[in-house]
């Protein structure tokens, strides 16, 4: 860089040897030109030191649990930015069309305009982080630099950040190099707002080099950079050229009554459940689940030919509105032991948090824009998070922090469709399987900026988290399934927990009696389970649906999983258009699937 370092630019000490990290640092601080630059170590004593400046600044408000605090962003900058999100590979066609794209040199150059000087009057924090287990065979490093405190504090519970990680790293690891800024330099003598961001955003990543540029953002998908940069986007790519897989999936331990254990993937679209699946309480008597990960799944080969799965994270970032006693006690019950920070959700009279889907509204609520509540909008941001140690999980499996990973039986892809899809379905194979992911269809929602409710492909529901070719992508999925036996792979299904009726009602009852698909599967894994062949794949007769102790009738589960071919043969021009997209990086096994269900659907 050209740009001198100005003199007050003040250090702490460098806590490593690790020339490579100095030398970034040092040229990251020439251009952003902090104030000073602090080395975290994510001791407690420096997380309070950290709240208590948030406080002072008003970015942070002190709840009534202890270690609780309650973050109000700009009202512009409340979800991830998918429009605003980059794939800067050397080749366009390594991005793909479900990317948006910049040549890296372009974008290193109108990002560093845009970094000269963006630091000033702030501190930049060096957040040293590990995603998944310190001690696995090759950690996954990576460094932060943030001018967000709020980051720092997030990606200490989201991550396992600070000096065990700078340790680890000692002198010459490989770390993913990921800088943010809020884009809001402070002038002298100018007073701090308690958002700062800027109305210019980009979340660009450049995969060949490993890196991460976030500017303008405070909000979690866009500025805790350990989490959709690096876990998914970044990690994709590491996985396709190291033969495994990154996946927006939670990770759960399913023990039947007879002691048998299954680990099952789950894969939805972000605000689609994952955290109330991950957590679920079965309504099935003698049925148990522990949690493991709620968002993001690393999935690796293990010497016995399994796949394996690690959570890379150490927190649950988990949407607030819809989390409530009946729906996720099991979330209720890690929050209630405090540690929490929450962004933008509404605050009670009594210091404590409220947001829809928690029952009735008490008096005196605080919405997220910190005013009275008058009731006329939501009280809570749609999005409104919470951000709190997996540790504090009371259902938290013990293997999560093994850096070897748990054995998938089972995979789970699933959407937010209220026709169409079946209540679940299993892959007939895993080809047949990955079609299924490959055609993901779900609702969107609050989780990324734009219109809610519209119906959008999302591959494995990794949409706006593939960090190359979707096409290519979907061949790496197939060439995984080749390389082990058919026999060991985790079988895949698909399931819709949000199918509706005619009258607009839920045909199913969610939450904890998925316990009850939960059933299904794994007698299917056990080989006892009846399915039925359909022409999308193979479904459970409704009486193979254990309704023990449910007041449905079977008649509304058989309506929840009807298939009905007129509305798949509605599905086949839209899927036809999907896949088009891909041009020759379809894998033509994708393309027979697509032939062979629109002749089993008596189409064309
Ligand atoms: O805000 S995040 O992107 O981290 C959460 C999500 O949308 O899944
Ligand atoms: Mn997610």
């Amino acid at each position: 860089m050209t740009t001198a370092a100005p003199e007050r630019t003040a250090t702490s000490p460098t806590p490593t040897n690790h020339r490579a990290l100095l030398a970034w640092v040092r040229e990251m601080s020439e251009l952003t030109r902090p104030d000073r630059v602090v080395w975290c170590d994510g001791s407690e004593a420096e997380a309070g030191e950290l709240t208590r400046a948030l406080v002072a600044g008003g970015t942070l408000e002190p709840l009534r649990r202890p270690g609780d605090f309650l973050a109000r962003t700009d009202p512009g900058d409340v979800a991830r930015v998918e429009e605003r999100t980059f794939i800067c590979s050397p080749d366009p066609d390594d991005a793909g069309p479900t990317n948006n794209w910049m040549a890296p040199d372009q974008m290193r150059a109108t990002m560093t305009r845009l970094y000269d000087g963006c630091m000033r009057g702030r501190t930049m924090y060096v957040v040293p982080f590990c995603m998944g287990p310190l001690d696995a065979a090759e950690p996954k490093f990576g460094v932060e630099l943030t001018d967000s405190a709020y980051v720092v504090v997030s990606m200490r519970t989201m991550t396992r950040m600070g000096a065990a990680a700078l340790a680890a790293m000692g002198e010459n690891a490989p770390f993913v190099r990921a800088l943010h800024s809020v884009g809001a330099p402070l002038e002298p003598g100018r007073a701090d707002v308690p958002w700062p961001c800027n109305e210019t955003k980009y979340i660009s990543h450049f995969p060949a080099t490993r890196e991460i540029w976030s500017y303008g953002s405070g909000y979690g998908g866009n500025s805790l950079l350990g989490k959709k940069c690096y876990s998914l986007r970044i990690a994709s790519v590491m996985g396709r050229d190291e033969g495994w897989l990154a996946e927006h999936m939670l990770i759960l331990k399913l023990t039947s009554p007879q002691g048998a254990t299954h680990y099952i993937a789950a894969a939805f679209p972000s605000a689609c459940g994952k955290t109330n699946l991950a957590m679920l309480e079965p309504t099935l008597p003698g049925w148990r689940v522990e949690t493991l990960g709620d968002d993001i799944a690393w999935l690796r080969f293990g010497d016995d030919g399994r796949l394996y799965a690690v959570n890379p994270e150490y927190g649950l970032f988990g949407v607030a509105p819809g989390t409530d006693w009946t729906t996720n006690p099991n979330a209720m019950r890690t929050l209630e032991r405090g540690n929490t920070i929450y962004t933008n959700v509404a605050r009670t009279a009594e210091d404590g948090v409220w947001w829809e889907g928690m029952g009735a509204a008490p008096a005196g609520l605080t919405d997220w824009h910190g005013q009275p509540w008058d009731g006329s909008a939501p009280a809570a941001h749609p999005n409104s998070r919470f951000c709190v140690p997996i540790r504090q999980c009371p259902i938290l499996a013990p293997e999560y922090d093994d850096p070897r990973g748990v054995p998938i039986s089972a995979i789970l892809f699933g959407g937010r469709r209220r026709t169409t899809v079946p209540l679940v379905t299993e892959a007939r194979d895993w080809a047949h399987g990955v079609f299924l992911g490959a055609t993901l269809s779900s609702e969107t929602t609050a989780a990324a900026t734009g219109k809610v409710g519209v119906v959008r492909r999302d591959p494995m529901a990794m949409l706006p988290f593939i960090g190359y070719h979707a096409g290519d992508y979907f061949a790496h999925w197939l060439n995984v399934g080749k390389h082990a036996d058919a026999a060991v792979l985790p079988r895949i299904f698909y399931v819709n927990w949000f199918r509706r009726g005619e009258d607009g009602r839920f045909l199913w009852p969610g939450f904890g009696e998925n316990s009850r698909v939960l059933k299904w599967v794994v007698q299917r894994l056990e080989g006892t389970g009846e399915a039925v062949e359909t022409p999308i794949g193979l479904t459970p007769p409704a009486a193979a649906i254990d309704r023990s102790g449910l007041d449905l009738d079977v008649a509304d589960v058989a309506e929840a999983l009807r298939v009905d071919v007129a509305e798949w043969r509605a599905e086949l021009p839209d899927l036809s258009d999907w896949f088009a997209r891909f041009g020759e990086k379809l894998p033509t096994v994708l393309w027979a699937e697509l032939d062979a269900l629109k002749v089993r659907l008596g189409g064309s």
